[in-house]
């Protein structure tokens, strides 16, 4: 029987196990280049959020204090979105066809999800921090927006719309 000390070093390891010693690094840098390069070649980068809010007093003061639409003029809209257990503020946003919309939106208490229907926007809404970003409306229809991170018993009711006209 051989002992550790009267192996050849390179039997210290099994080939399997020096096989998937091989692979699992190969597969670590690959992963790791890919991720290099989407995030600086390509520029896909997490979305950082757009500026800090103190929950505790959105409502007396700034942009928050009156949710909902404002009409910027030439087609262009914002709106300030509030998202609160167990609803959005405001339920309901009116935009004509071929309008564009920055959405801004935060959390009054606890961490809640906006999701908007047939748009690519899916967001975490943290309190404390303001979710943005900007979607055009081409085609009229509803657009429902509905919590997408459980927050609680009522969670199911927290849905609104936008409709665009
Ligand atoms: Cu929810």
């Amino acid at each position: 029987m051989t002992t550790p000390h009267e192996m050849h070093p390179d039997e210290w390891i099994d080939p399997y196990e020096k096989i998937m010693m091989v692979l699992g690094v190969l597969m670590l840098t690959g992963m790791m280049g890919t991720l290099l390069v989407a995030a600086f070649a390509f520029g896909i980068q997490v979305p950082s959020p757009e500026k800090q809010v103190n929950p505790n007093t959105i409502s007396e003061q700034g942009p928050f204090s009156e949710p909902g639409l404002r009409d910027l003029g030439g087609g262009k809209y914002e709106a300030y979105i509030i998202g609160q257990i167990w609803s959005w503020n405001p339920r309901e946003i009116r935009v004509p066809a071929g309008s564009t919309v920055t959405f801004f939106i935060t959390s009054k208490d606890v961490q809640h999800g906006f999701l908007l229907w047939h748009k690519n926007l899916n967001a975490q809404i943290v309190p404390g921090q303001v979710s943005k970003y900007t979607i055009t409306f081409d085609e009229p229809g509803e657009y429902p927006y509905l919590c997408h991170e459980y927050c609680g018993i009522g969670h199911h009711t927290m849905s609104g719309v936008v409709i665009v006209e």
